[in-house]
């Protein structure tokens, strides 16, 4: 067991995190914004801001997605954008607040070619003094190496669920490749950016093992975006039940296992209302995607959250 067990605040085994999860709700948030204060400074939210670099047309059958070829969604297809068109849209992002910028491609794995523009684009944000992330699917050691070599900073690469409920949301891919590509990215020294999607059917044991999972990667990722789903008609999730908010804010909460990561509240919080975001941020969510748009689905608008951060007294980071 890696010596990060000694932060957590419980035993990183599944019956203690799912203990955690069971514990009555405000006892279970009372602890975790205790714990939050321990690593974090309080009232203070991170912000990123994404762009699409490519959309759809992807060879993955992820059961969520609106990117995939498999599935007839409303989404219309584009190719790579320009190097200057991304670095105009983080200029723009910078100039809104936002410190990181990601940039996010529906690929399986990318190619020779996309690479070196992925690599410029990488350059390009640096230069601004922001911190870059892109999420680009699969990766070699190669390709890591070149995306270190540009100055990245994340890499963003979800487990999204379970080992056992994995292959009931994607058949395309494995949890074991998703794992590998997580390990290129920490033997490269870059940050990992890795979390998951809640309502897409799983039950609070998956909820727990996926935390658990990412608990006890060596070292935790310092990123874990929680994204609640996205119903996009015509992918096999599209009409997935709805999950209790109070059962994603325990989730969030249960975060604290992974103390020293931020935890950020992603897709989905357009759907939120105010009240259940300020029980994310109690929960200790301490990072947000900000900008009116996800990479194909609306986001919370940024004149709203303006005024919930006023409203909630939170701090931009940085
Ligand atoms: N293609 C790359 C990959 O899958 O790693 C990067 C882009 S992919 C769209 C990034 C993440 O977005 C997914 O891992 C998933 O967690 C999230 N995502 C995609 N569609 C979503 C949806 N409909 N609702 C919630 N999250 C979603
Ligand atoms: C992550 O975990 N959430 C972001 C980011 N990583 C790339 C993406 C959310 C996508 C939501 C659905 C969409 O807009 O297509
Ligand atoms: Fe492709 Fe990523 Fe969407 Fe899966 S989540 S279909 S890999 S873009």
């Amino acid at each position: 067991m890696p010596n990060i067990a000694a932060t957590s605040p419980v035993p990183l085994t599944l019956d203690a995190v799912e203990a955690l999860f069971n514990l009555p709700f405000s006892d279970l948030l009372f602890q975790a914004q205790q714990v939050h204060r321990r690593h974090f400074t309080a009232n203070q939210i991170q912000i990123s801001t994404l762009l699409n670099i490519k959309s759809g047309g992807c060879a993955e059958n992820c059961g969520y997605c609106s990117q995939s070829a498999h599935y007839d969604t409303p989404l219309v297809r584009q190719g790579l954008l320009a190097v200057e068109e991304v670095v105009n849209a983080a200029k723009a992002a910078q100039a809104g607040g936002a410190t990181r910028f990601c940039m996010g491609a529906a690929w399986r794995q990318p190619t020779a070619n996309d690479m070196a523009v992925v690599v410029a684009m990488i350059k390009g944000v640096k230069a601004l003094g922001m911190e870059s992330c892109v999420t680009l699917g699969r990766l070699d050691a190669a390709q890591v190496s070149d995306l270190k070599a540009a100055g990245l900073d994340y890499y963003n690469h979800n487990i999204d669920t379970s080992r056992d409920y994995y292959d009931k949301v994607v058949t395309t891919r494995h949890f074991d490749e998703r794992l590998a590509t997580i390990a290129l990215i920490q033997e490269a020294g870059i940050h990992v950016c890795s979390g998951g999607i809640l309502g897409m059917g799983e039950s609070r044991r998956d909820r727990a093992a996926m935390l658990l999972e990412l608990a006890t990667l060596d070292p935790q990722p310092q990123s874990v975006p929680i994204n609640l789903l996205v119903k996009v008609p015509g992918t096999p999730l599209a009409n997935a039940p709805d999950l209790d908010i109070f059962e994603f804010i325990r989730t969030i909460a249960v975060g604290i296992i992974l103390p020293r990561s931020y935890v950020r509240l992603s897709a989905g919080r357009e759907s939120l209302h105010d009240e259940a975001q300020a029980l994310a941020f109690l929960a200790g969510a301490n990072s947000i995607f900000y900008g009116d748009k996800l990479l194909t689905t609306a986001n919370a608008s940024s004149d709203h959250d303006r005024a919930l951060f006023r409203r909630l007294d939170l701090q931009i980071e940085g």
